[in-house]
């Protein structure tokens, strides 16, 4: 299905040399380096020792074929090879093109063939959700005043690879206090104390699949100011997940949310979009963002994750992944967004 669907872009009588590694993962399961060829006849990987193995454990009716005759065997084959011309090394192109073989940019937008997702792509994002979930359950035990935000982080991540996560999705943020005003800050040796906000950004891979969710929990207390601060973009978190529908325009979704801050009189202080599409890799299509014009989907995958950041002072961001159906979506995590304070 996933074959047929790209070979019907290509001219027949041609072949794919796929190299991102997210798309080799997607069209064959392979997981190591190389490059994986494909065309209505042949289905090929281009690896080397260290992978052969591991090749035909992970991929299935694909011949693995090593590295050091790829060139050779391309100019046999004697058809127009596309590559992806966002991930092709210049050295390898240069090599291609001095040869006999023809070698042509597909055109072909990977992240767009892979923005629907199926049922088996859904079942395994909603395992690696609901692993970080359980992670991050397990660690609100573990949070107290006295701690440093990289203990923390290293605490959920820990508790991600216990529950079953390959690996995070990301370096997970584990922020506190004044460090909560960076969207993306790095935890640090920071204590933590009474009258913080901690953000936890994080997920994990299973499957191949990213996971993606952010908490905003306080310590101790919180003042009036962060209560009304959280609810702002609880409100615009929950508004946005309520109102998501197919065929909605992505920059119309990131409106949801930026009105509802804005009328707040937050709006300088939401700076970033209010959601990105989330697969195999942790960025993907769509993005709900102020300029973009593409359609939400069912079967589009997408995190919900606004956010209100006062420089120097503290910051609060919200997050669940959610998959679009037909009547609108359906959060992947289940964990409570209400303000918890430790
Ligand atoms: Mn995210």
């Amino acid at each position: 299905m996933r074959l047929e669907k790209l070979m019907e872009q290509l001219p027949a009588g041609s072949a794919m040399l796929l190299s991102a590694p997210e798309d080799m993962f997607y069209f064959s399961g392979f997981t190591g380096e190389g490059y994986v060829l494909l065309s209505e006849t042949l289905k090929s990987i281009y690896t080397d020792g260290r992978y052969t193995e591991q090749t035909q454990k992970e991929t299935d009716g694909f011949h693995v074929c090593d590295i050091r005759q790829m060139k050779q065997d391309l100019k046999q084959l004697g058809i127009p090879v596309y590559f992806q011309e966002k991930h092709m090394v210049c050295s390898v192109y240069s090599a291609m093109v001095g040869s006999e073989i023809t070698f042509l940019p597909s055109g072909i937008d990977f992240a767009t063939l892979r923005s629907v997702k199926d049922a088996q792509e859904i079942k395994l994002l909603q395992t690696a959700a609901q692993i970080a979930e359980k992670a991050y359950i397990e660690t609100l035990n573990f949070i107290s005043a006295g701690k440093t935000e990289q203990e923390i982080a290293a605490y959920l991540n820990y508790k991600m690879a216990c529950n079953g996560g390959m690996k995070t999705s990301f370096d997970t943020i584990c922020i506190s206090g004044k460090h909560t005003s960076l969207p993306h800050g790095k935890p640090t040796q920071k204590k933590v104390e009474n009258g913080d906000f901690i953000t936890m950004d994080f997920g994990c891979v299973y499957g191949g699949y990213c996971s993606d969710m952010t908490r905003t929990v306080a310590v101790g207390y919180a003042t009036e100011e962060m209560q009304s601060v959280y609810q702002i973009v609880l409100n615009a978190q929950n508004e946005t997940e309520r109102q998501l529908m197919p065929g909605m325009l992505e920059r119309a979704a990131d409106s949801i949310a930026r009105k509802i801050i804005s009328d707040a009189g937050y709006a300088k202080y939401f700076v970033h979009s209010t959601g990105h599409g989330v697969g195999i890799e942790i960025h993907e299509n769509p993005v709900l963002a102020p300029k973009k014009m593409g359609k939400l989907q069912p079967g589009h995958v997408v995190t919900v994750e606004p956010g209100i950041y006062l420089p120097d002072r503290f910051g609060v961001r919200i997050e669940n992944t959610v998959v679009m159906e037909q009547n609108g979506c359906m959060p992947l995590q289940t964990t409570s967004k209400d303000l918890l304070v430790l």
